[in-house]
């Protein structure tokens, strides 16, 4: 794919953009690119990176620099180290949208923590690259820089508004994480505990001097703070703290965590903000790994062609609707769906009509990287707890068709005949259902003629996850019905959840 640059195409791209497009990738917006050269058929600039800086004063220089995913993942190609006073830059590849990635900056005795709402990704190419100050250009959703002045420096009281915020997330019921708020709302929230602080509303003054100490105080002989607790693990490790050290400031060394601990939850309780979810409608992402090279349950190669035919113009859509047996309110009792929501969710998911629903490979509709073979689509869809895994939830069926727009079924779908399952329980309790399949995978959620061996668990169809335990139902049948792992090694064992999808669960007003 890669060409001669035209003279068009040097005047529209200017020189510096130019000099890079022969290290570029492949896939990014070609289609853009060819109507502007119209024969020829360049290769697009890369989408480069977003610069991110910012000071941790505090930490001075040669600290490390770490960022994580608001859930606690770290994000080691973005990790550095302080320069002169604390100053740091990174950079995130312009492919991805980063929203609520928590920063933190640590030397050998203490940290300090930050939060950058958005680093957003590039609409396309040709958008410019930004470089965000973490206390003054935090682009907003309308694009525009807020300030977040907190944040100009990683101190005590950025330290202090963070695990505030992250607390909050995380000690909400359900548990939570600042993924489920929206960079805008992390923006306000941040000015709203601005506010709090320049007043010395006396609800946050305790922590706030226990943070001061803490991260502070020369009182820890390695950082005392931790950004990630585990459910029921204080914020404090008491163990970081020097002998004899008096975090909350009584004048008598402290031997638990439970001042702290009382400090922040009385801090909690004047933010305004909560979490709380949609009862009746759950985010669903359904992502399609195209790539050569997979393997299915039978750990053998998948052939992405046996009943698909490639061409040039070809891309991925899906369709599908919502499943017969989920529960109908005319013939079963609650909870259950009326016919008119039924059909509309159905509607929604192309009905069976195949490649009307297009899928994404360009970082939008809950696509995590643009170009690489890993297609998506998000559906926000009815919904009810069932509340028992073994009672019926809401169920859907689906196939992907490799295809050009409106084509019928034939050499674009995945397989005749058959249709993937898949109910609507969450698994992992992050309050979306999220689904990652291989293309062409006949040992997965293929409802009627499944080519899982009973070596690997198959009985040649798949039973609902849900009607476990029931008797008279073959043991050996494969009931790949739910949010699953994947295999992220290629050694045929499920090893981590999916994360290449940008997707929020759907979060309400919460009732007074
Ligand atoms: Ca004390
Ligand atoms: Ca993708
Ligand atoms: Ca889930
Ligand atoms: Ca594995």
């Amino acid at each position: 794919m890669v060409k001669r640059l035209t003279t068009i195409s040097r005047l529209l791209l200017g020189a510096s953009v130019a000099s890079s497009v022969a290290a570029s990738g492949c896939g990014i917006d070609p289609r853009i690119w060819g109507n502007l050269t119209s024969s020829d058929y360049d290769t697009p600039p890369p989408a480069g990176v977003q610069t991110v800086t910012g000071v941790a004063s505090l930490i001075g220089t040669g600290g490390t620099v770490a960022f994580f995913t608001p859930g606690g993942v770290a994000l080691t190609t973005q990790s550095t180290t302080t320069t002169t006073d604390g100053a740091f830059t990174t950079t995130f590849p312009a492919t991805a949208a980063f929203e609520n990635t928590v920063v933190v900056s640590a030397n050998a005795a203490t940290a300090t923590w930050g939060l950058v709402p958005r680093v957003p990704k590039k609409a396309t190419v040709y958008d410019p690259s930004l470089t965000i100050a973490m206390g003054t250009d935090v682009p907003n959703a309308e694009g525009q820089a807020a300030a977040v002045t907190f944040m100009a420096d990683l101190d005590e009281d950025a330290t202090a508004a963070t695990l505030l915020l992250l607390a909050k997330a995380h000690l909400s019921q359900p548990e939570s994480t600042l993924a489920s708020l929206t960079p805008d709302a992390v923006i306000d929230s941040l000015a709203e505990i601005q506010a709090l602080f320049e007043d010395d509303d006396i609800r946050l003054t305790p922590v706030r001097e226990m943070v001061a100490r803490i991260v502070g105080g020369g009182i820890t002989t390695r950082p005392a703070l931790r950004p990630f607790p585990t459910t029921g693990q204080s914020y404090l490790d008491l163990a970081a703290l020097k002998a004899g050290a008096d975090y909350d400031g009584d004048g008598t060394a402290d031997t638990s965590t439970a001042a702290f601990d009382e400090a922040l939850e009385r801090a909690m309780a004047s933010l305004q903000f909560d979490v709380c979810y949609a009862t009746d409608v759950i985010r669903v992402v359904l992502v399609v790994d195209f790539r050569e090279g997979g393997k299915d349950g039978n750990c053998n190669a998948i052939n992405l062609w046996k009943w698909t035919i490639d061409a040039p113009d070809k891309h991925m859509f899906i369709t599908g609707s919502l499943h017969a047996s989920t529960p109908n309110c005319t013939a079963d009792p609650a909870p259950c769906l009326e016919n008119t929501v039924f059909d509309a969710a159905s509607q929604q998911m192309g009905n069976w009509s195949p490649n009307t629903i297009p899928m994404y490979d360009d970082g939008t509709h809950g696509d995590k990287v643009a170009g690489d073979n890993l297609w998506t689509i998000t559906f926000d869809l009815p919904w009810f707890d069932a509340g028992a895994p073994n009672a019926r939830w809401v169920r859907i069926a689906y196939k992907y068709t490799w295809g050009s727009q409106g084509a019928l079924w034939t050499g674009s779908e995945e397989w005749p005949g058959n249709q993937r399952i898949l109910e609507l329980r969450d698994i992992n309790g992050d309050r979306i259902i999220t689904r990652q399949d291989l293309y062409g995978d006949e040992t997965s959620n293929k409802d009627k003629s499944n080519l899982r061996s009973p070596g690997n668990g198959g009985c040649g169809t798949v039973l609902w996850q849900s009607d476990l335990p029931k008797e008279g139902r073959n043991p050996n049948c494969v009931d790949d019905t739910l949010e699953s792992q994947i295999d992220t090694n290629g050694d045929c064992t499920l090893d981590s959840w999916p994360s290449d999808f940008s997707a929020a669960p759907i979060t309400v007003p919460c009732e007074e």
